[in-house]
């Protein structure tokens, strides 16, 4: 099994939770994306992934033997969730796996997006827009994103985002959360993420997924 991905980047990180939380052994093989223009659009890297974006994950499929690329973090993990489902991230309870579902995508399809690396480079660079829009943006769309988050951890959450078992919600959140923090967004006035996050923060597999803690950190 081989993760394309970069450190820094939170699909990438997404896929390193998921991973470790299964305790699936892995070659981790970094794509920087600000090296020469991004090796993520280079044309080895686009034959992976089409979409130019990190993560992909090479796998021999369990079931078949077929040697599969991936693409999609969320896709990813919920194959992964599939194939391996000890220590499952999206249960199998239909009202569960739908909330699960609600708090990932509240994360990963509607926040990470809009400040992805090439929609800021867009910003900045076609848009001229100054650093301090930027980060004026970035806050704006956080801000927004972590509110409406917390309005919904005030109802699902335990230990954890939906009650005390780690979720695929936990496994997008953190990512986003050291984003978040990368900016200096100030995250007091959401108590009930903020005590999800110092739970989630201990765990093992977390920690094994940070950023800092991959072989392309500070590259
Ligand atoms: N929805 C995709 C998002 C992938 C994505 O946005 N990846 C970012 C890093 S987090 C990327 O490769 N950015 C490179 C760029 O913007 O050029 C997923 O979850 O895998």
């Amino acid at each position: 099994m081989k993760l394309h991905g970069y450190w820094r980047s939170s699909a990438s990180y997404r896929v390193r939770i998921a991973l470790a939380w299964k305790g699936l052994d892995y070659e981790y093989s970094p794509v920087h994306l600000l090296k020469a223009g991004g090796e993520q659009k280079s044309a080895e890297y686009s034959r992976l992934n089409p979409a130019k974006l990190v993560p992909t994950l090479e796998i021999k499929d369990p079931n078949s033997g077929e040697h599969l690329v991936l693409n999609q973090s969320l896709a990813i993990i919920e194959y992964l969730d599939a194939c391996f489902p000890e220590k499952r991230l999206v249960p199998e309870s239909p009202v569960v796996a739908a909330l699960v579902r609600t708090l990932a995508l509240d994360m990963a399809a509607d926040l990470q997006p809009i400040a992805n690396l090439r929609v800021l480079q867009y910003l900045t660079g076609q848009l001229q827009q100054p650093d301090e829009q930027k980060l004026a943006w970035i806050s704006h769309w956080v801000t927004q994103a972590f509110s409406a988050f917390e309005a919904r951890l005030q109802k699902t959450a335990g230990k954890y985002c939906v009650g005390d078992n780690v979720t695929l919600a936990d496994v997008c959140l953190i990512p986003q959360v050291y984003n978040a923090k990368r900016f200096n967004i100030d995250l007091s006035g959401y108590p009930c993420l903020c005590s999800v996050v110092e739970a989630l923060e201990e765990l093992p597999a977390f920690i094994a997924a940070r950023p800092e803690n991959q072989i392309d950190a500070n590259s």
